[in-house]
């Protein structure tokens, strides 16, 4: 790292040394002018250093974990967010007790070298914990650049490529015409793309359906379970029979405009996300998302090898590297990892380049477990990169915004940020300490004869 006197005298080291190369009688006269002329002036901002970290554990409906860095700059500092949902109080403990007194001190200009420092350095590197604890440092940090530069994020990416970011909503239901009255109020209220997941026959609870409430925004919430976890029932011949259904009542009730989505959410097997895959190929899904386990990379071969429905794949991923045989290998056409779990968006905009190489375009995870800094995370990336796909997004309680207010917009179907400098949202600290944390796990899932099965 560069410090400033070691910078100054760098440049005297270059001065002196240029003026001993010029005859004698010139060399003195040259010494006192360019002292006189070119003695810099102080240029830029200047020197920052980090003096604390503080992690806020909060429950404004859901848990969310809190980064806020301050600055030596009076009033200056940045919030991210580190929420890994059922598990945070282990990542707040990582950034208390491990990464804070790593950061005092340090320049918070210097957001590669911390992400590097923070990612190489402790030697283990990775796992959804650490992950999320950087993926927090990382969105304060851009969130400090943008406000010290009085830019928003997205102009410090390299500015706007589009104006705004085409977003998704969840659309659920009991039946088919539950999830069509979802999808309905969807479309009245704006969105031009919606995801679609219904409850399975015979089976106890499905991912992202409602259970006995009904509402396009509940969904979002449903994994929030106080105490300890539930547990669903899935099997798998029951769902790849009523999925396909679900998607032809809805063409047939909505017609072709509008982008259906559908999240398989990790529990199929190869053979059966290809199955599925190929069914719904007449209803044009705008993609299938995360159809296998994050483990299982090979497995995309088969799908793509069986079928032209679109495939997304990530918010399970916690590094770069499960990113790269997918995007590379063109197994997927939407890489959507979650800006909060990869490493925040000095990840993300990596992940967006090389995915940019491939014709993969983003669609990063915007769920209500993740809080308001990620989701405006999201879209200062989506709106200034050249490969956006689309942006999942939920609407936040009044609590959650009382909390973190600021972020981003929703217009036409749309998301957006304005041009506050940094990520534009905020940290009341006071509203925090009124929810305390609630220990809460997301549901599990077993096989009928009891038998575990990926939720
Ligand atoms: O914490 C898990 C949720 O974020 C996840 O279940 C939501 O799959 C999800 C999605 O696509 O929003
Ligand atoms: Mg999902």
């Amino acid at each position: 790292m560069l410090n400033t006197s070691f910078a100054s005298s760098r440049r005297w080291f270059f001065k002196l040394a240029g003026a001993a190369a010029l005859a004698p009688s010139f060399r003195q006269s040259a010494l006192t002018r360019t002292d006189a002329a070119e003695e810099p002036k102080p240029r830029g901002l200047p020197p920052l250093k980090i003096t604390e970290v503080r992690v806020i554990v909060t429950c404004p409906d859901r848990n969310y974990v809190l980064v806020k860095i301050l600055t030596s700059e009076a009033g200056l500092y940045g919030v991210g967010d580190a929420t890994l949902n059922g598990r945070e109080l282990a990542v707040a403990e990582d950034l208390e007790k491990h990464i804070a007194p790593l950061l005092v001190g340090r320049d918070p200009e210097e957001i590669e070298d911390t992400w590097q420092y923070l990612y190489r350095g402790p030697y283990w590197r990775g796992g959804p914990i650490q992950m999320t604890a950087l993926a927090g440092v990382d969105q304060a940090l851009w969130d400090i650049k943008g406000k010290r530069a009085g830019m928003p994020v997205y102009q410090l990416l390299g500015g706007r490529t589009r104006q705004g970011a085409l977003a998704y909503t969840h659309a659920s239901g009991r039946d088919f015409a539950e999830v069509e009255d979802a999808a309905r109020r969807a479309l009245e209220r704006g969105f031009k793309a919606v995801r679609a997941q219904v409850a399975i026959p015979g089976l106890e609870g499905t991912y992202g359906t409602p259970g006995r409430k009904s509402s396009e925004e509940t969904a979002g919430r449903v994994a929030q379970q106080s105490g300890l976890p539930s547990t669903e029932i899935f099997e798998p011949a029951p769902y790849l029979r009523t999925v396909p259904k679900l998607f032809e009542h809805l063409r047939v009730k909505l017609g072709e405009e509008v982008e259906l989505l559908h999240d398989v959410h990790e529990r199929l097997a190869p053979i059966e996300a290809a199955r599925l895959a190929r069914e719904l190929e007449p209803y044009h899904l705008f993609f299938l998302e995360d159809p296998l386990r994050p483990e299982d990379k090979q497995g995309f071969r088969l799908i793509r090898e069986h079928s032209t429905t679109p495939i997304a794949m990530g918010e399970l991923f916690d590094s770069l590297w499960d990113c790269l045989p997918l995007i590379s290998q063109q197994l997927i056409d939407f890489i959507r990892c979650d800006l909060d779990h990869i490493g925040g968006i000095t990840a993300a905009r990596k992940i967006a380049a090389l995915a940019e190489f491939y014709q993969v375009k983003t669609a990063w995870h915007g769920p209500g477990d993740i809080s308001p800094p990620t989701h405006a995370a999201n879209v200062h990336v989506d709106i200034s990169i050249p490969n956006f796909g689309i942006q999942e997004m939920v609407f936040f309680p009044d609590v959650a915004r009382e909390v973190l207010p600021g972020g981003t917009t929703f217009k036409d179907g749309y998301m957006d940020v304005d041009r506050t400098p940094g990520l534009g949202t905020d940290l009341n600290e006071e509203a925090a300490k009124k929810y305390p944390y609630r220990r809460s796990y997301l549901p599990t899932a077993r096989r009928k004869d009891g038998s575990m099965q990926d939720w």
